[in-house]
């Protein structure tokens, strides 16, 4: 209790820059109460020093009532649009984003309050560099009561596999090194996604929003992926205070279904910007699998296009607290009905193949990242002689003869020559390396894991 009045205090002596640029709120809403979107445009009209607010625009997502937004228009500065159709935030914000006058953009959710001195510091921060895309601490309005109750500053947004968003305790660490200034901006791997202010032009540049996501959910992971892979970042600003009412369901419907809409959209975010660590959402959400997630062309070229870093880099870098989960690849090698076996063979022994038995045991293997397949400790080792080679089960090391890779087509190839995994003479040798031909049946395999 003592930090957050130290850190009132704080903010109430900062002073911001006089020249900051007005901005354009915007705020998109769909059967919102008629109160709580009251609330929201007066809290910004009284808490905000006039010359900053240029306009608020209000998107009326095709709401039931279009009296609701109309009536709104009358107050001074407040714009509507209102859509033919349901759209969704996404393309309800972009319409909102497009038609703002203002250099910077200020997005709301339609139920919210702002607290004292709430704009100037995210100004302040977009105006010194346009690549910060910033956020205010997000208090909490209850549901039950409407009251206003703060929220710590410590938190920051993140996520874990099932791309999921969640708040985040900082380190002890970091909040040690932040008694020396509360106030200092918190860096943060994701947005919340409703609340925050960025450059209109930088929005533009950074590609505004992937428009093929409907109604709501995973714009927001989205978009940090990008503002981060692409040379922004995402800051939580903690002397700027909002409140949002935080609701236990949609006050409104779902066109598609939530758990559909959200998977399809998360799927899009994950296609183009996870690279091969997507895997890690398929494999904590394997339903999503199933969603269909429409054409992501456009979204991969403005990837390419505007350099973004891959998505190593961004956990690496912005989010290091995310573990990459070990890779939960164990499972069969299956050849039709047969599958890979040790044949209770041991160290130097072949492998050959047998009906597949599903009980794990003597069929089990890994296929490691390094392209080692293994059962236990031992691992397919290519063992080359005069005549040729054969395959061998050996002690794992870190050798080259020990790495296959499962290639397109399905052959399991070794990696540094064109042999690949062959039946046709596992009757005499068991299994034996032979030229890679990916029209053979006797070099196809299928990996199967639990997973897949
Ligand atoms: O079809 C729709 N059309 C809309 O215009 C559906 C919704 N909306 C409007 C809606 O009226 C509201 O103003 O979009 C806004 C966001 O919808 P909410 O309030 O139902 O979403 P939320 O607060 O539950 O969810 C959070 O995550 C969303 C993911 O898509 C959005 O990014 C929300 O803006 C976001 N809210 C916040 O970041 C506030 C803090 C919450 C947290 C954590
Ligand atoms: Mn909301």
């Amino acid at each position: 209790m003592a930090l957050a009045r130290c850190l009132i205090e704080k903010c109430r002596k900062k002073v911001y820059r006089k020249d900051l640029p007005p901005t354009s709120v915007i705020i998109t809403f769909h059967n919102e109460a008629r109160s709580t979107l009251l609330r929201t445009i007066v809290s910004v009209l009284n808490r905000s020093p006039e010359h900053l607010i240029k306009e608020i625009i209000l998107v009326d997502d095709f709401s039931d009532h279009p009296e609701d937004g109309l009536e709104l228009a009358k107050i001074n500065k407040v714009r509507v649009i209102r859509n033919e159709k349901r759209e969704g935030l996404v393309r309800s914000r972009v319409r909102g984003a497009d038609a703002a006058i203002a250099e910077v953009l200020t997005f709301l959710d339609s139920h919210c309050e702002c607290n004292e001195d709430w704009l100037e510091p995210l100004l302040e921060r977009v105006a010194e560099d346009e690549t910060r895309v910033v956020c205010p601490v997000i208090d909490v309005i209850s549901m039950d009561t409407f009251q206003y109750i703060g929220a710590s500053a410590d938190l920051r947004g993140g996520f874990d596999w099932n791309l999921v968003f969640k708040w985040e305790y900082l380190s002890l660490e970091e909040r040690a090194e932040r008694h020396k200034d509360p106030t200092t901006s918190i860096e943060t791997p994701m947005i919340a996604g409703g609340l925050f202010v960025i450059n209109k032009k930088y929005f533009e540049k950074l590609g505004k929003y992937d428009m093929k996501m409907d109604v709501w959910g995973g714009e927001n992971l989205e978009i940090s992926f990008r503002v981060w892979q692409c040379g922004g970042s995402l800051e939580i600003i903690p002397c700027s205070r909002v409140g949002h009412v935080f609701r236990k369901r949609h006050p409104y419907t779902f066109p598609g279904g939530s758990g559909n809409v959200f998977a399809k959209n998360t799927r899009r975010a994950a296609e183009v910007w996870m690279d091969d660590y997507k895997q890690y959402y398929y494999a904590a959400v394997p339903l999503a699998k199933n969603i269909p997630f429409g054409n992501i062309d456009d979204r991969i070229e403005l990837r390419t296009r505007l350099h973004c870093k891959p998505f190593k880099w961004y956990l690496e870098n912005v989010y290091p607290q995310l573990a990459v989960p070990e890779m939960t690849n164990v499972g069969t090698i299956q050849q039709g009905i047969y599958c890979l076996d040790t044949l209770g063979h041991l160290i130097d022994g072949s492998v050959g193949v047998y009906q597949c038995h599903s009980t794990g045991g003597n069929q089990e293997w890994t296929i490691t990242k390094k392209g080692q397949i293994k059962h236990h400790d031992l691992c397919l080792t290519l063992v080359s002689f005069a005549k040729g080679s054969v395959v061998m089960m050996r002690v794992c090391d870190d050798n080259e003869n020990q790495r296959w890779e499962l290639r397109e087509g399905g052959i399991l190839k070794h990696s540094k020559s064109n042999v690949c995994l062959d039946t046709r003479y596992v009757q005499e040798h068991g299994i034996t390396a032979e030229l890679c031909n990916s029209g053979l049946d006797t070099q196809y395999w299928r990996f199967v894991t639990k997973h897949s």
